[in-house]
Formats: structure tokens, C-alpha cells, sequence
């Protein structure tokens, strides 16, 4: 068996068939060393059929798991996470099967974690000059609203709680924090950064740092339907009751 990479990364993978850029991957593990766990619930296309080649073709650096049933993305990264904790990784990560954040920024991202004292990395996607970020009008305020918010609830001023790129230390905090299911599938995230900083294993907020993404584009053929995103604003009061109720133990 080989000596494991540094970092696992967890790829949330629902009929992702015509998204999955198997190539961009392959050059995750080989140029960027990351290993891969994809986890698919449920995909009624070909996804399935695409990970077990790259798998295959792959074997020390990639894996994947496969839930008969859909349970959301929170649930699958959650699992994903899960399952990487007791192997022997520095740093855990989860990135967007679609690679909406680029390889070479995933890498850079697992860069800055292990070359700063934190413990928390989180790809941030600032619209400034200098950064190419493309995203339509409508994702970019609806995100900055829901963005607004969710650090109103978790009472740190975070930019953007809901990129799909993010790399934790490997510990106690985070196996505590993915211990149980969350109650969003989609704003998830808001919920396990507010778990990381607060109750039994607290990460203090300076473990955590934001890195403005150089490069990020929305790739057509998102999961997230409006109705499923208007439901999304509405999860983050239950998400406030449960951290609070997560703060006091
Ligand atoms: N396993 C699993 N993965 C899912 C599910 N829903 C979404 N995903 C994955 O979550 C990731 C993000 O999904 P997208 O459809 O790109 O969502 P998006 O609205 O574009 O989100 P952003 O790119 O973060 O703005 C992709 O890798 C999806 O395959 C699900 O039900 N199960
Ligand atoms: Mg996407």
C-alpha cells in the first residue's frame, strides 16, 4: 500500500457525467499529489461508470464511495470526510466535481494550509481586479445576501461561507464537527464552520483563514434549483437554533 498524500480531497459526485472532467483529476493526483475520494448517491446516469475507471486506473490515489440512496451534498461530503479521518492525512478537503475552482487553485489553497498555522482553508471568491471570477449577476448578490447572513449567524465577519473549495487540519475538531448529519444539504457548509468554532473540540477564529480565489467560474448545469435555494435561505434559522443549541454542549 502507498504512503498516502497529504491531503485527501472529497468530491460530492450527483450524475455528474457530463461535467466530470476526468483529465483535470488525473492532474490533481499526478502533478498535484492529492488523493481523491469521490462519493456518488444515488447518480442515475453514467457517473458511477466514469468513477470506477478513473478508480481503476488509479488505484493508490483514488477511491469512491457509492450510497444506494441521494442524500444531498452535506451528507456526501460529510460521509466523505468520515471516511478520510482515520487514514493517515494532514489535511482533508472537499472541491466541486464541475472544478469550478481549478485544479491548480485547489493546490494552492492546500498550499497556504499547510504553510500557515491555521486549520481551517477556506477558498474565498471575491470579485476584485486581478481575479477572474465569473459568475452571473443574480448567483453573485443572491451569494453575497446569503453569504451576509450566514456570518451574521456564525458572528464572524466571513466572506463567503458557501465556496465549494475548503481544506481542514485532520484532529479532533473535525471529527467532532462531522459526527453528526447536518440539516442542510446545500448550506451546510455555514453549519460546519460554526461546529469547527465553537463547543467541545472550539477551533479559536484565527484557525481560520479565507484565500481569495485568482480563478473561479460557474460551470452550467447546476444541481441547485431555485426552489431548492430559496429553501436554502430558509434552512440557516434552523441552522442558527442548532449551533446554538451545539454551543451549549
Ligand atoms: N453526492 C452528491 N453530490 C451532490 C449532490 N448535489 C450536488 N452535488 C455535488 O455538489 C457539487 C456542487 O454542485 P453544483 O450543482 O455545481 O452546485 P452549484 O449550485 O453550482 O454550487 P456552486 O458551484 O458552489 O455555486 C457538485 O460536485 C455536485 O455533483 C447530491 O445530492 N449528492
Ligand atoms: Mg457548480
Amino acid at each position: 500500500m502507498a504512503t498516502p498524500s497529504q491531503a485527501l480531497v472529497v468530491i460530492p459526485c450527483f450524475n455528474e457525467e457530463t461535467r466530470l472532467n476526468t483529465t483535470r483529476w488525473q492532474e490533481a493526483m499526478s502533478t498535484y499529489g492529492f488523493d481523491l475520494l469521490f462519493v456518488d448517491d444515488g447518480s442515475s446516469d453514467n457517473t458511477p461508470e466514469l468513477l470506477s475507471q478513473i478508480c481503476r486506473e488509479n488505484p493508490e490515489h483514488c477511491s469512491s464511495l457509492h450510497l444506494e440512496n441521494n442524500l444531498g451534498k452535506g451528507e456526501a461530503v460529510r460521509r466523505g470526510l468520515l471516511q478520510g479521518l482515520n487514514k493517515n492525512y494532514d489535511h482533508l478537503g472537499f472541491a466541486d466535481a464541475d472544478l469550478a475552482t481549478p485544479v491548480d487553485e485547489l493546490a494552492r489553497l492546500h498550499t497556504r494550509a499547510c504553510q500557515e498555522n491555521v486549520a481551517i482553508v477556506l477558498g474565498s471568491r471575491w470579485l476584485h481586479m486581478g481575479a477572474q471570477i465569473e459568475r452571473t449577476g443574480t448567483r453573485h448578490y443572491l451569494g453575497r445576501f446569503f453569504a451576509t447572513s450566514a456570518s451574521l449567524i456564525l458572528g464572524l465577519p466571513i466572506y463567503d461561507t458557501q465556496c465549494g473549495a475548503k481544506f481542514f487540519k485532520n484532529g479532533p475538531a473535525l471529527e467532532k464537527a462531522v459526527s453528526e448529519p447536518f440539516h442542510s444539504a446545500w448550506a451546510f457548509d455555514v453549519e460546519l464552520l460554526g461546529r469547527l468554532l465553537s463547543g467541545p473540540h472550539a477551533l479559536p477564529p484565527d484557525a481560520l483563514l479565507e484565500v481569495p480565489l485568482r480563478s473561479w467560474h460557474d460551470v452550467p448545469g447546476s444541481k441547485l434549483s431555485t426552489p431548492a435555494s430559496i429553501r436554502t435561505f430558509a434552512e440557516l434559522g434552523r441552522i442558527a437554533l442548532a449551533l446554538k443549541k451545539w454551543r451549549s454542549g
